[in-house]
């Protein structure tokens, strides 16, 4: 699982995957491409760690991928590291100009750019399978010839794949392909000082279904570069809840379809990533391989119902609250589980 950051040169990339990862990405001694961890905001995860006060705690994180590219091999460099990201970051500037139109126009441009090299891949695949006879094409090429005509026409219409609302095996059909437009994208806009002011989302015309978060990443990193104390009062004084960048990171985590289950206990409290709708074995993998071999039960209580009983397993357990689950359990987010197992 990974993110991969895009946007037009100098847009503020580097400065956010910066202040979400704590990770700095220019520079780094001339390297390509710089991957860092971004922790996953979770005030139910918080509130675990007050409890249990554990020695250890590890909350649940999502790999950023940030390019230093530029020049003619940019464009290899920034195919080849993201490639395998499940998801994009696109950055859109926003500081340095006025009028909206010129930022929407900015993001149409890597927009366009990404749909023409969908479009290029399909148009070499369906000219390559044209010459195969019909006979000679394994299922899955098969299911490719009938699928990447209607690609091509969405992609000649300049939208991209992911609009196109394709079945799950239709996207597994195609997952060689690396396409660029079929991964969700979360639109940033790195906007001048006065966030509030600054464009309207709406202006860039993008689908309901698209998020789309406005951020000052300059004054992030500013506020992100204080003292703890200190970064607590200017926040107040500015009447900010949160800073932006949590938002993109629990935005692009959502994004992914993941969802968090905990483990709890003194020694640690610890929230997993899982896909949603995963199995209880399945989320045993995540912790490791013979839990899910091994699988025997699952003990879980939801978060709410956890606090509802007065914050401790042994509340839960008088109350009948502690299920016992079975390997067709579908894991729900926020759901707290220890799991039985044989080795
Ligand atoms: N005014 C203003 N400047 C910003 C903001 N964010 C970034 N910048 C400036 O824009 C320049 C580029 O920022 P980076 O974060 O390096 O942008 P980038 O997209 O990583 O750039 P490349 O990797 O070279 O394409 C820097 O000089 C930043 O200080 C912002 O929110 N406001
Ligand atoms: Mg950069």
């Amino acid at each position: 699982m990974e993110i991969g950051i895009v946007g037009l040169p100098q847009s503020g990339k580097s400065t956010l995957f910066e202040i979400m990862t704590g990770v700095r990405g220019r520079d780094a001694h001339g390297e390509a491409c710089v991957r860092g961890q971004a922790s996953v905001p979770d005030a139910r995860f918080d509130r675990l760690v007050e409890i249990f006060r554990p020695v250890k705690v590890t909350p649940a994180s999502v790999p950023f991928v940030d390019i230093n590219a530029a020049g003619e091999k940019a464009w290899n460099t920034i195919r080849q590291n993201l490639s395998g990201a499940d998801g994009l970051v696109h950055v859109v500037d926003g500081f340095s100009a006025a009028a909206a139109g010129e930022i929407a126009g900015r993001y149409r441009k890597l927009a366009d750019e990404l749909i023409l090299a969908d479009l290029l891949i399909v148009e070499n695949r369906l000219e390559r399978l044209s010459r195969t006879p019909a006979k000679a094409l394994h299922p899955q090429e098969a299911l490719q010839r009938d699928l990447l005509p209607g690609l091509k026409a969405h992609l000649e219409a300049g939208r991209p794949l992911r609009e196109m609302n394709l079945a799950d095996e239709q996207v597994l059909a195609l997952r060689s392909f690396s396409f660029w437009t079929i991964k969700p994208e979360l639109v940033v806009i790195n906007t001048g000082e006065d966030v509030a002011a600054a464009v309207e989302p709406a202006a860039l015309a993008l689908p309901a279904s698209q998020p789309q978060i406005r951020i000052c990443a300059r004054l992030e990193a500013e506020i992100a570069a204080l003292p703890a104390d200190e970064r607590q009062d200017y926040l107040a004084a500015m009447g900010i809840a949160a800073p932006a960048f949590t938002q993109v990171i629990r935005t692009a985590f959502a994004m992914l379809a993941r969802q968090v289950y905990f483990t709890v206990g003194e020694d640690e409290v610890r929230a997993w990533v899982i896909p949603v709708g995963a199995k209880a074995p399945r989320a045993a993998a995540a912790i490791h391989q013979d839990f899910e071999r091994g699988f025997i039960k699952a003990e879980v209580v939801g978060y709410d119902e956890f606090l509802t009983h007065g914050g401790t397993l042994a509340g839960a357990k008088a109350a009948g609250r502690l299920r016992l689950e079975g390997k067709d359990y579908v894991v729900r987010d926020g759901d707290i589980i220890s799991f039985r197992f044989n080795v």
